[in-house]
């Protein structure tokens, strides 16, 4: 597996992903930026035919291929003891496109010993490569487009904690 180059300091709006790539970040030990020549080197790639429905243009049919994102996730090391389910199922992914628009996933949707969904981060979509476009986000369960962002410039991994309350031992 090739492994992505590390960067120092958690990304801001000022240090944007070179274009086609994203930055992994948020509560984890190694934020990372990725190519999506990147996601085709590390990782078992998976193929999704999906349809998903858009309350403007309709049901859209496409074929994705790529890798996992839980996978994918794995390498930025996210805060939380992975042998700890309870602690895990805290956690939230926020992922955003290059033109603002970002939606929200829980990280037990994706996770094997909870959801289990099949969620992909998209190297080809229709047999085109999205290497200059950058990576889009695959929700096979979803019936509505909405969580398909495309051009995925970040994605962000944290855990929801209530107001007021310290991190839990659990
Ligand atoms: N970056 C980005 N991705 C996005 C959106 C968007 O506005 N920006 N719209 C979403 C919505 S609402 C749908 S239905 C699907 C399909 O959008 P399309 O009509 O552009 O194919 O993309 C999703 N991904
Ligand atoms: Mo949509």
């Amino acid at each position: 597996m090739s492994l992505p180059s590390a960067v120092p300091h958690a990304p801001s709006a000022t240090t944007p992903a070179p274009p086609g790539s994203f930055v992994l970040w948020g509560d984890v030990a190694g934020p990372a930026t990725l190519a999506v020549a990147d996601l085709r080197e590390g990782w078992e790639q998976h193929r999704a035919e999906v349809v998903f429905d858009c309350a403007t243009a309709g049901p859209q049919h496409h074929t994705f291929t790529g890798p996992l994102l839980r996978e994918v996730m794995a390498v930025a090391r996210p805060g939380f003891d992975p042998a700890r389910r309870k602690e895990r199922s805290r956690f939230l992914v926020s992922v955003s496109g290059g033109d603002g628009h970002h939606t929200v996933l829980s990280w037990a949707e994706i996770d094997a010993d909870f959801g289990n969904a099949p969620v992909l981060l998209a190297t080809r979509m229709d047999e085109e490569d999205l290497d200059a476009v950058g990576t889009q986000l695959v929700v096979p369960s979803d019936r509505c487009g909405a969580r398909y962002v495309s051009a995925v410039t970040g994605i962000w991994i944290g855990a929801h904690r209530l107001p007021g309350t310290p991190p839990s031992e659990d």
